[in-house]
């Protein structure tokens, strides 16, 4: 049973929770293997931002839109028209994703390629980057490289650093004020031998290098099997370089399942540990809550409400740690009572303090279910299933 106090704790940190959901999970994704296709997954950007709308009005605290710039603008799209519509759909556009993998002159890497030319078409693309999300009113700008080398010795390891060191503070010098440069790490995939910013620990020295704006992306997807993510995130809090996540789950490497469908605990402890370094400093740290999955199988809008949940359910439990509690056991080396006070605050059923959140925020109890009886997804599969026609695109068909 929750008691008042621990209900008013998990609720005030509810409200202090915002996470972004990324376009890319309502559109068809698949496996290098292939795509299966839904009648109701996003065409356009404008499916995609309404999409991403109903998963705020239903599941709530969840409206910002992150945007990949290749996979959802054209020459012709107007910023502010995207920032208007995105309005219109209750979101806004959150952080801005440059594709720096896609063209075929990245055979070799964007920054981190020998040949000075592709570096600079890589560099533009980011600064257009940059600029598009001075126009849309965004603040965040996440760099993820897929930058690496397949062979040993196919490029100098260090040069390559070099040249990242020089791409990354030309881009961090045209940020506004207000903007924040993200850099993602990931250990492989898709370079197989080495990668050039494979851990948190080379992009925190990237991201120093590059400016006072810049600062490291944790995708909890982007880690060797059985890394204690929750020390990296404690170790780069107390740096002051933690900028945001990009949230999913694993099981066996960068697998974009549903957060917290494998290891809950490991999400808890993320959290717990942001929570405890919010209540030790009295500060709260400007952390980008995003979630990083697209779905190959599930109902996209169904899938991605059901992580926003599962994203309220870990945090509302994370704050129900007691933290003197846990000082004092830390203090008295009692790994016993220490390690009970994180149990049972992840063992407590916060059924009570959502059902308060959900309540004073005026959305509906069984987030999931209301969505599911709302029509939105019979209705997208109606519309969108007709205008792939239109428009001679493949469809899912009955098998959506
Ligand atoms: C790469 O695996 C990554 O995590 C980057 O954040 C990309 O932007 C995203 O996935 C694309 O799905
Ligand atoms: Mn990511």
């Amino acid at each position: 049973m929750m008691k008042d106090a621990d209900i008013e704790n998990a609720v005030n940190a509810l409200d202090s929770l915002e996470i972004e959901i990324p376009s890319w999970g309502f559109s068809d994704t698949g496996t290098r293997f292939g795509k299966y296709l839904q009648d109701a997954a996003a065409i356009d950007l404008n499916d995609k931002l309404s999409d991403a709308g109903q998963v705020n009005r239903y599941a709530g605290n969840c409206p910002l839109v992150a945007v990949h710039v290749l996979w959802d603008f054209d020459a012709a799209t107007r910023p502010d028209e995207v920032a208007r519509k995105a309005m219109e759909n209750g979101v806004r556009i959150g952080s801005i994703n440059p594709n720096l993998f896609q063209d075929q002159c990245y055979k070799y890497g964007s920054f981190g390629n020998p040949d000075p030319e592709v570096r600079q078409h890589a560099l533009n693309h980011v600064l257009d980057s940059i600029e598009l999300g001075k126009g849309v009113g965004s603040r965040v700008v996440t760099l993820w490289f897929a930058d690496g080398t397949n062979y040993p010795g196919q490029d100098s390891i260090r040069e390559r650093k070099h040249r990242f060191e020089e791409g990354l503070k030309a881009a961090h010098e045209k940020l506004a004020p207000d903007q924040i440069l993200l850099v993602e790490y990931k250990p492989f995939e898709p370079a197989f031998y080495q990668t050039d910013i494979a851990d948190w620990g080379m992009s925190y020295v990237l991201s120093r290098k590059a400016g006072p704006q810049a600062r490291v992306l944790v995708d909890t997807g982007h880690h060797y099997l059985s890394q204690n993510i929750e020390q990296i995130v404690a170790f780069l809090l107390d740096e002051g370089m933690l900028g945001g996540f990009h949230f999913n789950d694993r099981r066996y490497a960068d697998d974009d399942l549903t957060l917290g469908s494998i290891d809950p605990y490991q999400t808890f402890r993320i959290f717990s540990e942001i929570l405890g370094y919010q209540y030790d400093t009295g500060t709260t740290p400007d952390i980008a809550y995003m979630i990083d999955q697209s779905h190959n199988l599930k109902p996209k809008v169904q899938a991605m409400i059901q992580t926003v949940l599962t994203a309220q359910e870990l945090f509302a439990k994370a704050a129900l740690v007691d933290r003197d509690a846990l000082k004092k056991a830390q203090k008295q080396t009692n790994e016993i009572d220490a390690e009970e006070i994180l149990r049972r605050a992840f063992f407590t059923d916060v059924t009570p303090a959502l059902r308060v959140w959900r309540d004073k925020r005026k959305l509906p109890g069984d987030p999931l279910q209301a969505y599911r009886e709302s029509g939105y997804e019979a209705e997208a599969a109606r519309e969108r299933s007709q205008r792939r026609k239109e428009l001679g695109l493949t469809s899912g068909g009955s098998y959506a």
